[in-house]
């Protein structure tokens, strides 16, 4: 059967706070309606990080916290800001999934492990009004595409599929990795007060223009290291959210064995173990990383669409951010099964910002990126 496959990634929708990174609404909802009226069945796959639960307050009687131990409940309240900061594009979705031939596949990334609680999935499909085509799942895996959203590969941000939840005082918590834990509880200050710098990469040229950020960073991250291996263990000794972080521990310990100390990309991670099994599809979408990247090796190809959250390319000489455009992927499955892919951009109006006025005043910008997209939330802060 004739069909087509779409599939985006890292769109990252917040609560509409200061820590919401998504602005595109405008955009994402027209390419999801251009979808609604095709004669073929279209698969449309959020490849992972389509909410960002993590960065997304938890607010309650105007207080807004984010706390560790994350319950259905407060899941549940976040999707709600969520789903009010970004209505349009749910209901470009809803449309969307109107067509019975069409069929919308949540990927959970590490933005969005909240999609494991049952109560979230069936949240989203009542606000899509919708049920038998909306799915959420780790991995996308048909007509030979292959699709998810890449933290499995990523050790630091990788979660225990056969260990989804925790106990804790009676109520189950999402198990999430030690360091979605420390953005959680230790970093969110930090990206309230610098919003817009953390949209900038790449890293390295942001951190040399901007030292004392990095200098927080770190100290912050070494402070946050230490004590989650000598301290809260044992102070919080009953949490299991500040268990010992033994992964990690392995983890580094490998690495020291192997003298290997970069941080891997996800496909050559992703590569190495699938070896065996990598001849099974022959298009392979992964996120998390937000770069475009595409590969053709033989038979086989691989392709990170890049994210759609608003993010900005730092000249190093010219010191001027240029906003990322935003990309897709399409996928032609023709009858006789062969496939055809295009790695499609998608053109959003913006202007060039420069770094010095940036730093001097975040809000502002952050506020006329908005303004530039036609993002109209309140940016409550
Ligand atoms: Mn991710």
């Amino acid at each position: 059967m004739k069909k087509e496959i779409i599939l985006l990634g890292d769109i990252e929708m917040g609560g509409g706070t200061l820590t919401d990174d998504f602005i595109s609404d405008k955009a994402l909802s027209k390419l999801i309606y251009s979808l609604c009226n095709k004669n073929t069945p279209v698969d449309l796959v959020l490849n992972g990080d389509t909410f960002d639960f993590l960065k997304c307050p938890y607010i309650v009687n105007n207080v807004a916290s984010y706390p560790r131990h994350i319950t259905d409940e407060i899941s549940l309240a976040k999707l709600r800001l969520i789903y009010q900061a970004h209505t349009p594009v749910f209901e470009a979705l809803k449309r969307f999934a109107q067509e019975h031939k069409n069929r919308i596949f949540f990927i959970i990334g590490n933005h969005d492990a909240d999609l494991v609680h049952p109560e979230v999935r069936e949240s989203i499909k009542a606000l899509l009004e919708s049920s038998e085509n909306i799915f959420f799942s780790f991995y996308y895996n048909e007509q030979g595409v292959h699709a998810e959203h890449g933290h499995q590969y990523d050790f630091l941000n990788k979660v225990d599929e056969e260990h989804l939840f925790l106990q804790y005082k009676g109520q189950k918590i999402l198990n999430i990795p030690w360091v979605s834990l420390g953005i959680i509880s230790k970093f969110m200050s930090l990206k309230e007060q610098y919003p817009l710098l953390e949209r900038i990469t790449p890293r390295p040229a942001l951190f040399s223009h901007h030292q004392a950020v990095e200098k927080v960073l770190t100290r912050q991250g070494l402070k946050y290291l230490l004590k989650s291996l000598i301290y809260y263990p044992i102070r919080y000794y009953f949490d299991p959210t500040y268990a010992f972080p033994r992964e990690l521990i392995r983890e580094f310990y490998r690495r020291l064995k192997n003298v290997h100390w970069d941080i891997s990309e996800i496909v050559t991670v992703f590569k190495k173990k699938r070896k065996s099994k990598l001849h099974r599809n022959k298009i392979y979408v992964f996120g998390h990383v937000h770069k475009r990247y595409l590969e053709q090796n033989g038979k086989m190809t691989i392709i990170h669409p890049d994210t759609w959250r608003d993010e900005y390319f730092l000249d190093s000489q010219t010191r001027q951010l240029t906003p990322k455009s935003k990309r897709y992927v399409h996928i032609n499955v023709e009858t006789d099964q062969s496939l055809s892919w295009k790695l499609i951009n998608v053109p959003i109006q913006r202007g060039i910002f420069h770094f010095d006025d940036v730093i001097r005043d975040e809000k502002k910008f952050i506020r006329l990126a908005a303004d530039e997209e036609g993002y109209s939330a309140s940016l409550a802060e």
